[in-house]
């Protein structure tokens, strides 16, 4: 069993004095556990050697009897006097208790005079007026215990990578421009690129913890501030998803910001390292271990993350990557894989217009894709079958190519549209357009748009089928998932990998942070078979150019480098690699 870790004692000290306020414990006994809490935030030193040693009680604010509690929990990683406290409680009221705004003695009067130890029966009897009859609280108490359990309802979930992305950076931004701020970082699953976020986290390094602290929780996103410390604070921002801001001492600030980082499973590993040296790791050093039972190797100095990990006899591994999914190998053995950065991208492709369901004209498009940089850009508006989605028809596809070519001659070689189009595939595997159709087209990409609820033989095999014609260039979202809201369908992905690698077929990493389908975690099979990926925003608007950006923290999780990416081709090249699928024997 990993031991308890300092966070994990912290949030078990609050919990105590939570239950032990509902008990209606005397205060001074509450306050000990909060004190204790707050003393664990800001310590530093290796709470383990000095728990072993039975030196707990000489932290400053930690009482001899919460020493020996914490001792018994970082031994045996179970204290028998929480296990009995809880017990006293109904399982229910902890969930109570997390809602914001509830003090322990409304609680208490909740359980006691209402028999209330779910949030669903709080609810009904906010509702049906028995909570605003309670002496102490009234109407207005009951309306802002029904806000709470609502906000608890929108906030329970994650948050799509795209949906906190603007404000991670503009909170960010406005950090790194305080005089006051040395270093600063998002960490956390933002840092590393996960599709979807639990919270953001903020790590400052400063030596003005309580202005910059200020600075946080007054800021103009916040909604509500749920914690604020001069190390630690907490804040709902507006658009829902809780923030935390760390601040540490700059010597700490590389430690702290590979802790904050994660994963928790890369975290263990680097732990594992650590001690197998005789050092210690935790969020603000590296030390000797005096417990060690090897000889401790000197500890050297640490400025930045690349050094910890210099230290630990591994090359430094991009966030992205710290899932504990093979990195610390390739890291030992210098074999990890230079990663795709934007600025290797020179075109992309899958963009919708106003011919189809998109709400910009092909040419805001192009020079909407110029204006990034890009020297091409691949137009792919819906086939016919998508009528919903005002799909083109044979003809007026012909004549979207004859735009295409007549623009194409005004930049006169200096950017490039291509003719493409996203074609249905039909439930029995076939196409939406004839290959006579297809055969004029520069590319296209093949989606399946209808029929989802297929067994997953039966979807495997229509997708297998579309993309064995040799006119399918790329195959898009594979699984049509909706990040939070629409599970994909059911498909047998490295089946699916396999017959891209046969047909030499690309396939496509949809980067509208709705979607990010193909999923990082089937990139690294897909490379290993020889399948290239192209990003394709899915833009149906100019400012959707702009998911490319989501793309390479997509592609960069899922191990891949320039070489992996068609789109990175320029002009000149990406023709021929548009074409190698039809001149295969
Ligand atoms: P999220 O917020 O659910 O999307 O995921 P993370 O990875 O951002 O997790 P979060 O915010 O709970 O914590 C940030 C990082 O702090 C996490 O990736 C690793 C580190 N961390 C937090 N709690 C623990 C822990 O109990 N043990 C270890 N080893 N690391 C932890
Ligand atoms: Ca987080
Ligand atoms: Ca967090
Ligand atoms: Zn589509």
């Amino acid at each position: 069993m990993p031991q308890l870790s300092k966070d994990d004692l912290i949030d078990i000290l609050e919990h105590i004095a939570q239950l032990l306020e509902l008990k209606g414990e005397v205060v001074f006994k509450v306050r000990a556990y909060q004190n204790a809490a707050r003393a664990l935030e800001t310590f530093s030193g290796n709470l383990a050697q000095l728990a072993e040693e039975g030196r707990l009680g000489e932290i400053d604010g930690i009482g001899k009897a919460i020493a020996e509690k914490l001792t018994t929990l970082l031994a045996n990683g179970t204290l028998p006097y929480y296990e009995e406290l809880k017990a006293e409680f109904p399982p229910g009221l902890f969930e109570i208790i997390e809602l914001q705004g509830l003090g322990p003695k409304k609680i208490k009067a909740l359980w006691e005079q209402l028999d209330i130890t779910t949030v669903e029966a709080l609810e009904a009897a906010c509702k049906d007026g028995r909570v605003a009859e309670l002496s102490g609280m009234g109407k207005k108490t009951a309306d802002n215990i029904l806000v709470a359990i609502e906000a608890r309802r929108k906030h329970a979930g994650r948050f799509k990578l795209g949906d906190i992305a603007h404000d991670a950076e503009r909170m960010l931004d406005d950090l790194r421009a305080l005089p006051e701020v040395n270093r600063v970082s998002v960490c956390g699953s933002y840092r590393r690129r996960r599709e979807t976020v639990g919270d953001i986290d903020f790590l400052v390094s400063t030596k003005a913890p309580d202005e910059v602290s200020d600075f946080f929780v007054k800021h103009e996103m916040v909604e509500s501030v749920l914690a604020h410390g001069a190390t630690k604070s907490s804040v709902r921002l507006k658009c829902g998803i809780q923030a935390d801001l760390r601040v540490v001492k700059d010597a700490e600030y590389p430690f702290a910001l590979n802790y904050f980082t994660g994963s928790k499973e890369h975290n263990i590993v680097m732990r594992q390292r650590a001690l197998a040296r005789g050092w210690t790791l935790n969020e603000y050093r590296l030390g000797p271990d005096e417990r060690a039972k090897v000889e401790p190797q000197p500890v050297p100095a640490i400025r930045e993350e690349p050094d910890l990990y210099r230290a630990l006899g591994l090359d430094f591994v991009e966030p992205e990557l710290r899932e504990d999914r093979g990195e610390f190998a390739a890291a030992e053995e210098h074999t990890l894989p230079d990663l795709i950065e934007i600025e290797n991208l020179r075109g992309t492709f899958h963009n919708h217009t106003t011919a189809s369901d998109g709400r910009s004209t092909l040419r805001e498009m192009a020079e909407a894709a110029q204006e990034l940089g890009l020297q091409y850009l691949g137009i792919a508006d819906h086939s016919k079958a998508s009528f919903q989605a005002h799909g083109l028809d044979e003809k007026r596809l012909l004549a979207q190519i004859e735009d295409i070519r007549a623009m194409n001659k005004e930049w006169d070689g200096a950017f490039k549209l291509f003719t493409g189009s996203e074609v249905d595939i039909h439930k029995d595997g076939t196409l939406d357009f004839a290959d006579e159709i297809l055969a004029q087209l520069d590319y296209c990409v093949v989606s399946v748009h209808a029929v989802f609820n297929l067994p997953e033989a039966e979807m495997t095999a229509r997708i297998i089928k579309a993309i064995s014609n040799p006119h399918v260039t790329m195959l898009g979202h594979l699984t049509g998932r909706l990040l939070l809201s629409r599970e994909g369908y059911q498909v047998d992905v490295p089946a699916i990998i396999d017959a891209a690698a046969a047909t030499g077929t690309i396939i496509e990493l949809n980067c509208s942070p709705w979607r990010l389908d193909m999923d990082w975690r089937h990139w690294p099979l897909a490379k290993s078979k020889g399948v290239k990926c192209s990003i394709n925003p899915d833009a149906h608007r100019t400012d959707q150019l702009n998911h490319l950006w989501y793309g390479i923290g997509a592609a960069r999780k899922g191990w891949l480098t320039k070489a992996d990416v068609v789109n990175t081709l320029p002009l000149g090249k990406i023709e021929q690699a548009l074409e190698a699928k039809k001149t295969r024997r």
